[in-house]
């Protein structure tokens, strides 16, 4: 029997616990591949490999499946891809797991160091000297946690234990590990093999609020005339959104979710005000209007909490700004800060602390000081309880409020027509016809210059039912579905087979369609059996880059396009002739994914700036096709694919 470095390799990442790789091979991989069929063959897995391998023909779209499954599982995939230019194609999906703090072990093979047959894997193709880079690492080091090389089998448990133990511990990321070939071929004692055990890495525990901080933070809350909680990733860990609804029930304190990655506050939450990716509209005036006011200002795992050129703290330095990241407060990696300058007057703390224990912690003092407590100063507590309740009338009122305004912005009357069924009315339609499952249902949202409107519209109530990618690179639903989809299936083993999940579903921009590679991502859909519902918004092109010239230069010579297309952004119609249907030239998203599965995958466009019909008749044929949709990725497990073609941008 023959091991090697690399049988020890991926024997190390299935001990540590990692179930998936999501793979795309090259000739860096004979002895992995050697590994693999020595594991089917010798039915060491019962005919299967660990891990198990998931053949990925693009890497990006591997890359965004491991974050998917990380995101649903908490815990990491491996990605194992091709040398230099398979470390390239992982493209922007690195820029997302950095930026999203998830964690992931990359795998990179790297050209053989000898050239004469001196070692076994010896240069013997052409393609050798040209993968052969002088840093391979260097594409990718300013996003990871933590890289090596790995030089020997006799020490590779020990380097991707290492990366694993930096990989899961806050702030949580990507690690990226290489080694030549001829490493990897390394052949080893059997008994190096077999004996081989080793627990998963253990992490850097969670940490708390140094007393005499936790008695700050609490103090200031309690006596504060307009605190606020401003949180992003809060729910990234699921047991911290119940300690935080208790801290805002507890003091009435009002909560915005901005630039969210997760589900912070159940949706329903008294105290919820808005959900804001701070672009202009009527929930970011909210904020901006809390911001304003707020004279205690207590944010939580937040990456943006507000840009300062729009909307910041009072800036009299009589806001108490209290800062709590769980992993890297001070955004090490960002050249420019949010807390500094001007504004960082009123930062009063900045904590490295996890959210669920330093909450934990702060309500203890809480708790302990509107108690009851004749020994206590009854005065001040009486006031405080008083102004808490005020508060709780107050702010339960701007609830109410923001819940209003998307009742009303998802209202459809009957006569009205052409291009009115928008964002709003898609998301009410998928929310009401996915209502009987919503307590197993996952949405990912990159909906881009919609994301904002997709999160409200969508009205999230429990952890973990919506998630986005963290970061900025397009491109990550498609994949992420697939590996939400494959994680739940792995946790739900833990659950004697219950899913958490039901069904999961992109809503996605037609942009964002296309950087997510739906070849790729829907053949591995097919092939490994993760059906999936995907809505396409479709607004004929790119949104965004045109809203950002809008913001810079709202007069300027682009605000007098005519068109989309005539600006470069739109792909939809042809610009001689907008208005005809039949002129249209953007792609037919639905048949793309029908195609990528040879059919497998559902896949229909709706048309919802319908001159010939009414709004309410239109909204009707969506929410049949919706339906439909929804039963197909259920009952029939296939992925179903809707194309909602609405006005072009
Ligand atoms: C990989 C990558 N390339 C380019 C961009 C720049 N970009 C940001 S938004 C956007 C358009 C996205 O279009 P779509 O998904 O249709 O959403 P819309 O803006 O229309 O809402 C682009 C090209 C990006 N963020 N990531
Ligand atoms: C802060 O306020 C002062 C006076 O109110 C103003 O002059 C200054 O521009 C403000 N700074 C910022 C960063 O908003
Ligand atoms: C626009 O399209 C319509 C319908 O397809 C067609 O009848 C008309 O001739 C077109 N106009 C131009 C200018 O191409
Ligand atoms: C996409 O293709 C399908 C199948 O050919 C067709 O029914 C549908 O009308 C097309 N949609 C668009 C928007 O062209």
């Amino acid at each position: 029997m023959v091991y090697t470095t690399s049988s020890l390799f991926l024997k190390a990442l299935s001990v540590a616990g990692i179930t998936h790789a999501f793979v795309n091979w090259g000739s860096d991989h004979p002895a992995m591949l050697e590994e693999l069929q020595r594991q089917r063959s010798q039915g060491e897995h019962r005919g299967a490999t660990s891990p198990c391998v998931i053949t990925c023909p693009n890497e990006m779209v591997a890359l965004s499946a491991a974050q998917g499954y990380a995101q649903v599982t908490g815990k990491p995939a491996a990605v194992i891809i091709h040398v230099d230019v398979g470390t390239q194609a992982l493209a922007g999906a690195i820029h997302n797991v950095d930026r999203g703090r998830v964690p992931v072990l990359i795998y990179a093979g790297a050209s053989p160091f000898t050239s004469r047959n001196e070692l076994k894997g010896s240069r013997n193709e052409w393609i050798m000297w040209l993968q052969d880079i002088p840093d391979q690492t260097a594409i990718v080091r300013q996003y990871m946690r933590y890289t090596a090389q790995i030089n020997s089998g006799r020490n590779v448990v020990q380097v991707v234990k290492r990366a694993l133990q930096i990989a899961t511990s806050e702030p949580k990321g990507p690690v990226y590990l290489w080694a030549r070939r001829e490493v990897m071929e390394e052949e080893l004692p059997v008994a190096l093999y077999s004996s081989l055990s080793m627990k998963p890495p253990i992490g850097i525990a969670p940490a708390a609020l140094s007393p005499v901080y936790t008695v700050a933070i609490s103090n200031a809350l309690l006596t504060a005339l307009h605190p606020l909680i401003i949180t992003s990733h809060a729910g990234r860990n699921q047991d911290a959104v119940s300690s935080l609804l208790t801290l805002s029930t507890l003091l009435a304190i009002p909560v915005f979710c901005t630039c969210p990655s997760t589900v912070n506050v159940p949706f329903s939450h008294p105290y919820l005000c808005g959900i804001t990716y701070l672009s202009p509209g009527p929930t970011t005036d909210t904020f901006e209007e809390h911001l304003r006011t707020s004279d205690t200002v207590l944010v939580l795992d937040s990456d943006i909490p507000w840009i300062p050129s729009k909307c910041a703290p009072r800036n009299d330095s009589s806001a108490r700004i209290f800062i709590i990241d769980g992993g890297d407060p001070l955004k090490t990696s960002v050249t420019m800060g949010t807390w500094d300058a001007a504004l960082h007057r009123g930062v009063e703390l900045i904590c490295r602390a996890d959210t669920e224990v330093a909450v934990g912690q702060v309500i203890d003092i809480i708790k302990e000081n509107i108690r009851d407590d004749p020994l206590k100063l009854e005065t001040v507590t009486t006031e405080i309880r008083e102004r808490i309740k005020e508060r709780a009338q107050r702010t339960e009122q701007v609830h109410d409020k923001w819940i209003a305004r998307l009742d009303s912005a998802e209202f459809v009357p009957s006569a009205l027509s052409v291009g009115f069924i928008s964002v709003p009315h898609i998301m009410r339609a998928l929310r009401e016809i996915t209502a009987p499952i919503s307590s197993k249902s996952l949405i990912i949202n990159e909906a881009i210059s919609n994301y904002g409107i997709v999160w409200e519209h969508a009205r999230p109530e429990l952890p973990g039912s919506l998630l986005t990618s963290g970061g900025s690179s397009l491109g990550y639903a498609l994949g992420a579905c697939v590996g939400a989809v494959l994680g739940d299936l792995v946790s739900s083993t833990s659950r004697g087979g219950t899913r958490n999940y039901d069904l999961v579903t992109a809503v996605i921009g037609d942009g964002t369609f296309m950087f997510g590679v739906p070849s790729s991502a829907f053949w591995i859909a097919r092939r490994y059996d993760t059906p999936f519902l995907t809505i396409v918004l479709n607004n004929g092109g790119w949104r965004s880059p045109k809203l950002s010239m809008l913001a810079v230069h709202p007069q300027g010579h682009g605000s007098n396009a005519h068109s989309g297309e005539q600006l470069s952004v739109g792909f939809s119609f042809d610009p001689h002739n907008k208005s005809a249907q039949s002129n249209r030239i953007s792609p037919n998203y639905s048949q793309i994914a029908v195609a990528a599965t040879d059919g497998w995958t559902w896949g229909k466009s709706v048309l919802l700036g319908s001159k010939e019909n009414t709004a309410d008749v239109v909204l009707q044929t969506l929410k049949e096709v919706i339906s439909e949709a929804v039963r197909v990725v259920i009952e029939e497990k296939r992925c179903a694919v809707v194309d909602c073609i609405m006005e072009a941008l």
